[in-house]
């Protein structure tokens, strides 16, 4: 770690940098953002932070003054080193970074996903971190950073989202040691909990009961998935951010051992996220369709009709989890 930083910091010695992370941001693609934008401003560089889409509601707490810009929205595209943050390939930014930004000569990856693609001058890559801003934390510890109020939220933010509140299997007693201390550092729970999870908007709750009504469950009782139709979409007036977490309830049920939420956010076109209990790998379902993300949580992209693509992808995921579990049996 101490090598990279050293790297990283001479990447960005009298450079312009710009900051930028993954499309349909999150909790901790924003307060990866959130907390290196902070970070760099104090230690006195010139950055500009970027993102694709608009931030969802729950996490605008994190940037009052509005420090994260669309891409369009900037006055000058002249910045010499990008650093990408909690994105496995530049694609998943949205946006050609390299079309927009010229003069990008230098890119840094910090990313914690297995399927990061090393597209990097710097690649700072943890896999086993539980989310991109617990790497975020020793980054800028060692950069002697002054990690305050702002910044400790920022991070605290990232961990708590990505691990679920803390209760994926990824969240190890590192990534508890690094919440205890944001805490330390001024993190505010209770402004966290009440902005990221205590702020449903009326119609989101609506549209969750309508959903949850036709939660469908496999004959083996072992997948379960649920669906939303792009009229339903627009009729509930929802962005991408408040469907994010729709697809937990499918697998909380007792002998689920994956969940599906197919999303038909264009009309022709779904996205599909994938949750997994313990058995199944999540990455090895969204490797099938050309997605990608990490062991409990992953995803794809899938041209086509939704009620024509339900069957398919529900037949293809089946065969999947049929699979691991023969190979289970044979293994015991
Ligand atoms: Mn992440």
């Amino acid at each position: 770690m101490n090598n990279h930083i050293h790297k990283i910091l001479e990447a960005l010695k009298d450079q312009k940098i710009l900051i930028t992370s993954h499309r349909d941001p999150d909790g901790d693609c924003l307060g990866s953002t959130v907390a290196m934008t902070l970070a760099l401003q104090q230690l006195g560089y010139e950055v500009t932070a970027v993102n694709r889409d608009m931030i969802p509601y729950r996490y605008a707490f994190l940037d009052p003054s509005g420090i994260i810009k669309t891409p369009h929205a900037l006055s000058d595209y002249d910045h010499q080193v990008a650093i990408v943050l909690d994105a496995s390939d530049l694609l998943r930014l949205g946006y050609d970074m390299h079309a927009l930004f010229p003069h990008v000569k230098t890119i840094i990856n910090i990313d914690h996903h297995m399927s990061n693609q090393l597209f990097g001058d710097i690649n700072l890559i943890k896999v086993k971190a539980a989310a991109n801003c617990e790497i975020l934390y020793d980054v800028l510890t060692l950069m002697n950073v002054v990690v305050n109020e702002d910044i400790a939220n920022a991070l605290y933010v990232g961990i708590t989202t990505d691990t679920g509140s803390f209760k994926y299997e990824a969240t190890s007693s590192k990534t508890l040691r690094i919440a205890a201390s944001l805490i330390d550092h001024g993190a505010d729970i209770n402004l966290i909990r009440t902005n990221v999870w205590e702020n449903e908007p009326f119609n989101r709750i609506l549209a969750l009961s309508e959903v949850l009504d036709n939660l469908k469950i496999s004959e083996d009782g072992r997948l379960s998935w649920i669906k939303i139709s792009q009229g339903a979409i627009l009729k509930h007036q929802l962005t991408n951010g408040d469907l994010e977490s729709f697809v937990d309830y499918p697998r909380t049920i007792t002998g689920v051992e994956v969940a599906l939420f197919i999303k038909e956010i264009e009309e022709g076109f779904l996205k599909v996220s994938i949750r997994t209990k313990s058995l199944v790998d999540a990455t090895k379902i969204a490797g099938i369709f050309g997605g990608g993300g990490h062991k409990r949580a992953a995803g794809f992209k899938i041209k086509g009709d939704l009620l024509d693509q339900e069957a398919h992808i529900i037949e293809k995921v089946k065969q999947e989890i049929d699979r691991e579990f023969s190979c289970m049996d044979l293994s015991m």
